[in-house]
């Protein structure tokens, strides 16, 4: 008797297989970089489906080592990598990840270019996304507080295409006292000539072995709280090679991140350099986070659509019931619940990277500053929450085999759970939504951006879900006033109710007008059917599943063309 064996999924060219990256890439540059740029990442998009690919899986089963002691006994503290991680930053260096976000070729666009790249690497690179996220946050603090020839320095390391000049940057920000609150801090810097020596100890220091770090304290005599603290840029290594004052406690063993290394730190007159004013450490360091925040939803966003490709890959494979997965309705379903996610998440994310772009050359509005800063909080935690809810279904997609280790499955979801926790969770960032609205004119910029996109919306079809996005927005700025008259701890409880409203709002507004455009320019309906089954499923509670809207499920499930009735499911 023959033996059944499964074929596991595929992977084909990461950026030729992802239809919405490569038409909001035709739709946002001008034709000239769209063409330079699309053979690019063709060209990138196989290598992290190969190479790269090997690479982050090879670092994943090669987990980072310390080494405490040399044979003899003296305090070595060594963190042993992979050659396959170390290989990654080799790559990362020599493909520009960093670097194309400084060296602004394209000017505001830069950042889409760069953000295209890491959201095709980030899925294949074992969270080599991590210390780039912190590598280029440290590049823009020191682009805009590095004044001396020191930081200028680390600048241009963080920022270089040779692999044998490049380093990454840590963050570290966390201490026993708190992640969130960081007003607690207890490491001390005392003046040292032009420097300062650091004394305390850090809870969580991810990607340990970059060569420097960006880190608060507390200036001898400085007050007590964030207002008390200040922030400084520390090499992790003195000239001759020994650890600058640092010891490594231990490993961190963690869920997922398996190839990164996350360690607790003791700081013992490390030498240091003030970034910034003194006593401005948070507001300074605020420019780091932004990005890696950024960083944290495309990779987020990034994530999704890969378990979406391993699922889709499979549902042409899996034969159950008598028939392939992709054929059964309810799998389709669920696949197409999974497409819409990953197409609300991506506009939201490359959303703020356009407006970071914008931002960093000069070229945006104050509409669109203050938007940057109300999105970025917004865009991370939303894609944060996505990417768990999304990893956790693609690993059901596959039934047992997506529980199982060597299928290398379970690491989707476990890599996913970071993104709500690092770089804020989602309830503190759902409160600095209320800061960003407190301290800017956030929540008018978001609302008119967004009524601004729906009323220039020109496709007939998308008049109802265009309503119903319209209808969201008022309710989540009635929402907004209501909160602020009941009283700041009913603001605070609703916090995080009021930011989903909004990215669930603002991301229908950003669908709908891709869609407009992908009707329009590409006769492709596969991106209003998204945005309608968006506004549908998320704005307004009834569906009817109908024939239209079963045709509608499988054309965004499994990115096939659709017939024009499938537009109507809302009818039904
Ligand atoms: C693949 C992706 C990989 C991503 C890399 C992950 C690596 C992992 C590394 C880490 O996880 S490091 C730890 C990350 N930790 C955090 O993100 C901390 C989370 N907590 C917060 O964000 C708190 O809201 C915060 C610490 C900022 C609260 O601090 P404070 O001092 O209580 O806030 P306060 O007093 O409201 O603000 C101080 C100043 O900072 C104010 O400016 P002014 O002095 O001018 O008034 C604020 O406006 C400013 N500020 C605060 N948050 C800001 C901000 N400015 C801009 N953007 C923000 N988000």
């Amino acid at each position: 008797m023959r033996e059944f064996h499964q074929d596991g999924p595929r992977l084909g060219n990461q950026y030729l297989d992802d239809r919405l990256l490569r038409s909001w890439l035709r739709r946002v540059l001008p034709p000239e970089m769209h063409a330079r740029v699309h053979l690019d990442l063709q060209r990138f998009g196989a290598r992290v489906a190969t190479d790269i690919l090997a690479l982050g899986d090879a670092a994943e089963a090669a987990p980072p080592r310390l080494v405490q002691f040399d044979p003899w006994g003296r305090r070595v503290d060594r963190i042993e990598t992979s050659e396959s991680w170390r290989m990654l930053d080799r790559i990362s260096a020599e493909e520009g990840l960093v670097a194309i976000g400084y060296e602004r070729a394209s000017g505001p666009l830069s950042r889409v270019e760069q953000f295209a790249r890491l959201y095709l690497f980030a899925p294949s690179s074992a969270t080599y996304s991590c210390p780039l996220a912190m590598s280029d946050g440290a590049a823009r603090c020191l682009e805009l507080y590095g004044t001396s020839p020191r930081l200028r320095d680390a600048l241009r390391h963080l920022t270089t295409r040779n692999p044998d000049e490049f380093w990454t940057s840590g963050q570290w920000m966390t201490e026993r006292t708190g992640g969130s609150d960081v007003s607690g801090t207890s490491t001390l810097a005392s003046r040292d000539g032009d420097a300062f020596r650091l004394r305390g100890t850090k809870w969580f220091t991810s990607a340990t072995t970059a060569q420097m770090a960006m880190t608060l304290a507390r200036i001898d005599g400085a007050p007590a709280g964030s207002r008390g603290l200040s922030l400084f840029h520390l090499e992790r290594r003195d000239p001759d090679g020994r650890m600058n004052g640092i010891q490594v406690l231990r490993l961190k063993d963690k869920l997922g991140t398996h190839a990164l290394p996350t360690a607790e730190l003791t700081l013992d007159g490390t030498h240091a350099w003030l970034v910034g004013e003194e006593g401005q450490g948070v507001r300074t360091i605020a420019s780091l986070f932004t990005i890696t925040r950024v960083y944290n939803a495309v990779a987020a966003v990034a994530g999704m659509r890969r378990a979406l490709a391993l699922a889709r890959d499979f549902a042409g494979r899996r034969l159950v019931f008598g028939r392939l997965l992709s054929a059964q309705p309810l799998h389709v379903e669920t696949l197409a619940d999974m497409a819409v996610e990953v197409e609300a998440g991506f506009h939201l994310a490359f959303r703020v990277v356009e407006l970071l772009g914008a931002t960093e050359c000069g070229t945006a509005t104050a509409r669109d500053a203050a938007l940057l800063r109300v999105l970025t909080p917004v865009a991370k935690l939303f894609t944060g929450r996505q990417a768990v809810a999304v990893a956790s279904e693609a690993l059901e997609a596959f039934g047992g085999a997506g529980y199982i280790e060597d299928t290398g499955l379970p690491r989707l979801l476990r890599d996913a759970q970071v993104l709500s926790i690092w770089e804020g969770t989602t309830n503190v960032l759902s409160l600095d939504v209320l800061r960003a609205l407190d301290t800017s004119d956030a929540l008018h910029a978001l609302v008119a951006d967004a009524r601004d996109q729906l009323s220039r919306l020109t496709a007939s079809e998308l008049a109802a879900s265009a309503a119903s996005a319209t209808h969201a927005l008022e309710q989540a700025e009635h929402s907004a006033a209501d909160a602020v008259q009941a009283g700041s701890e009913y603001r605070e409880a609703t916090a995080r109710t009021f930011a989903f409203a909004m990215a669930r709002a603002y991301a229908a507004a950003l669908m709908l007008t891709h869609a407009d455009w992908s009707l329009a320019h590409e006769g492709d309906r596969r991106a209003a059917i998204a945005a309608e089954r968006w506004c549908a499923r998320s704005l307004v509670s009834e569906l009817h599943a109908d024939d239209a809207y079963r045709d509608a499920a499988r054309a965004v499930a499994l990115d096939v063309a659709a017939p024009v009735t499938a537009l109507s499911m809302r009818a039904g």
